[in-house]
């Protein structure tokens, strides 16, 4: 049986993406099916081989996004069959390499084909990794006109302390564990004593005209909902103006000292504190934490973002194009090539 009666995929992607995913396999989530697709066999290392997806690629190239893109055409079948009899597919991915940033808009598009909506994790570089933004940005800019919605996630807002003292590995593994408790929050099942949100709820935010950024933040304070809130709101405005929000989520992790009248009152306030009039907000409450409270903020509506420098192509040339897409020049589309069973 399915849960939720929605049958929910999600598909890690990349070497980034697939770490997500299967740590979100390990949880018991609104999810019904889990399937990971790289270039690099090497990413499939913790996950069931019967899930994987292997996109094969010469050996004697470097890949680029472009390549990667056409190279999946050759896994469609695989892929379909991955997607199909899905209601809802999540494509998770780090943008900025090859792999993620080629294939996430790729398997959004056929997944929609296949007749599931499709929303993206997009999880964004460091800012360190100042070579790895054309590609983000320009694959972000695919995945959102190829999915419903896309969630944006920035990696530097997932870290509560400065990068430097830290190696790459350490940056990523502290980085997994704040986007996975954050979705696992927000996909939560349905569990005596706490309040879930369910798909419907979350897909409403999601799929909006703009923007969805997931802010992170938490609080042991006195005042810890409120403080942890307003913490992801700052975490949201180093992406974007706050008060362009129309849509928000916020889901809430701990423990028994965190009062129903202390929750209310914090997501209350959560519109004036975006200031954003009229901002519809729905929330979940988890007991299951600790003293520190975890605040995770899904926010949408957003019409630009700092990722809208990263494809400074994008600005100049507006909605027009240099180059039609392989899959737009053909006749009739992608579907002549392989339809989906
Ligand atoms: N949060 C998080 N981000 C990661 C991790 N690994 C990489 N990234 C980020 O994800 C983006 C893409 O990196 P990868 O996932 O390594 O790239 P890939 O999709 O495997 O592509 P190639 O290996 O270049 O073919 C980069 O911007 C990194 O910042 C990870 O484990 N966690
Ligand atoms: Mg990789």
């Amino acid at each position: 049986m399915t849960v939720n009666n929605r049958n929910v995929t999600a598909i890690g992607i990349g070497s980034a993406g697939i770490k997500i995913v299967s740590l979100l396999s390990r949880r018991s989530l609104l999810i019904d099916r889990y399937a990971y697709v790289s270039c690099d066999e090497g990413d499939f290392s913790t996950v069931d081989p019967k899930d994987t997806i292997l996109v094969e690629s010469p050996i004697d190239q470097k890949l680029s996004p472009a390549l990667v893109r056409g190279l999946a055409l050759n896994s469609a079948k695989g892929i379909q069959a991955a997607v199909s009899g899905s209601e809802v597919v999540f494509v998770v991915a780090g943008l900025g390499g090859a792999t993620g940033s080629g294939l996430a808009p790729v398997v959004a598009s056929m997944a929609e084909q296949c007749g599931a909506t499709a929303v993206g994790v997009a999880v964004m570089p460091f800012e360190f990794e100042k070579k790895m933004k054309f590609y983000a940005g320009v694959s972000l800019r695919r995945l959102r006109a190829a999915a419903k919605g896309v969630v944006v996630v920035d990696n530097d807002t997932l870290l509560r302390s400065s990068p430097e003292d830290s190696t790459l590995a350490n940056l990523y593994d502290t980085a997994n564990k704040a986007v996975v408790k954050a979705l696992a929050s927000m996909l939560s099942k349905p569990a005596e004593g706490s309040k879930s949100l369910g798909m419907n709820k979350l897909l409403g935010t999601v799929i909006q005209e703009g923007y969805s950024l997931l802010g992170v933040s938490s609080s042991g304070a006195d005042d810890k909902a409120e403080d942890a809130i307003a913490g992801a709101v700052v975490s949201l405005g180093k992406l974007a103006e706050a008060r362009e929000a129309g849509h928000a989520v916020v889901s809430l992790n701990a423990d028994e000292s965190l009062s129903a009248q202390e929750v209310g009152l914090a997501v209350g306030r959560l519109g004036s504190i975006m200031d954003s009039e009229g901002l519809d907000v729905e929330y979940a409450v988890d007991y299951s934490g600790s003293a520190q409270l975890q605040v995770s903020l899904l926010a949408s509506g957003f019409r630009s973002t700092k990722y809208d420098d990263y494809d400074p192509l994008a600005k100049v040339l507006g909605n027009r194009v240099l180059d039609d897409e392989m899959d737009t020049a053909l006749p009739g589309g992608l579907e002549l090539l392989q339809s989906c069973d």
